[in-house]
């Protein structure tokens, strides 16, 4: 995981840590919640929501269902633009869910409907500037087209609500098995660079390669959700069990 500005990447190869195996554990009890298609149609705004964004195809219903562990949560389609709803997931405990996973229709795909497209692309700003209990964007942009102007569009309008980390957001460079190492590389300082500004007022906005195929990324990923979901108190936690895996390692 890098925050923009930094040189580091997230790697598949470091053996998954504490933190990240209950994260991962915590993913794995996502469950269909319900479907919405405009905003009164979803739950009252009871538990932190975690929003995956994106341009249709990008990879938003796979990294779902690969972060949960799931073959079909969320339902993937090589047929760009079948998500067309949004599709909430409960994680948690059965009896005392904590945060919600909403899969959004992707935006960009040129054979919707103008309407529709007019229609879901409002639907979303508002969800995106109004919902109370969002408290996290995961932005999915395919790694090798990397932040696309709709994506720069989306950024613009969610900018207001990451000052102070009231939102925080994570981008994920997804299809990362794609593109040989250097390239991969190339693709996290380019969109680091173009974070860089939305990076100040204490935001908390991170980047990350990322792949379902090779699972590139994927404990990190989950570490950062995990953490969102209770603000700075998962977070602790999380070092917590890594503070006290460290020290059951150490002779
Ligand atoms: N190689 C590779 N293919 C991927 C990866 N993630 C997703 N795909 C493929 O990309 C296509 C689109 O994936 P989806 O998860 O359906 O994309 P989406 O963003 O949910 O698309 P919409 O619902 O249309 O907005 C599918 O054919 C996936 O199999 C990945 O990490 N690597
Ligand atoms: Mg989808």
């Amino acid at each position: 995981m890098t925050a923009p500005g930094s040189a580091a990447s997230a790697s598949n190869k470091a053996p998954a840590d504490a933190a990240a195996k209950a994260a991962l554990a915590w993913l794995h009890s996502a469950r269909f919640l319900t479907t919405a298609s405009q905003l009164s149609q979803l739950p009252p705004a009871a538990l932190p929501e975690i929003a995956f964004v994106g341009r249709s195809n990008a990879g938003k219903s796979t990294a779902i269902n690969t972060l949960a562990q799931h073959k079909r949560l969320a339902f993937s389609s090589r047929t760009p633009g079948r998500t067309q709803h949004i599709n909430l997931f409960e994680v948690g405990p059965r009896d005392r869910p904590d945060a919600l996973l909403a899969d959004l229709p992707g935006y960009g795909y040129a054979a919707v409907e103008r309407s529709a497209k007019l229609r879901w692309q409002r639907v979303m700003a508002d969800y995106l500037r109004e919902r109370v209990s969002l408290a996290g964007v995961v932005l999915l942009a395919d790694a090798r087209l990397g932040l696309t102007e709709l994506d720069r569009r989306l950024l613009e309008l969610i900018a207001p609500r990451l000052a102070g980390a009231a939102v925080r957001l994570l981008v994920l460079l997804t299809k990362a098995d794609k593109l040989n190492r250097r390239d991969g590389q190339q693709a996290l300082r380019e969109a680091e660079a173009a974070l860089a500004p939305y990076a100040d007022d204490d935001a908390d906005v991170g980047v990350s390669l990322f792949s379902a195929l090779s699972r590139t990324g994927l404990d990190d990923v989950a570490r950062v959700l995990h953490g969102w979901h209770a603000g700075g108190d998962a977070a602790d936690d999380a070092r917590e069990a890594d503070d006290a895996a460290a020290a059951g390692d150490s002779p």
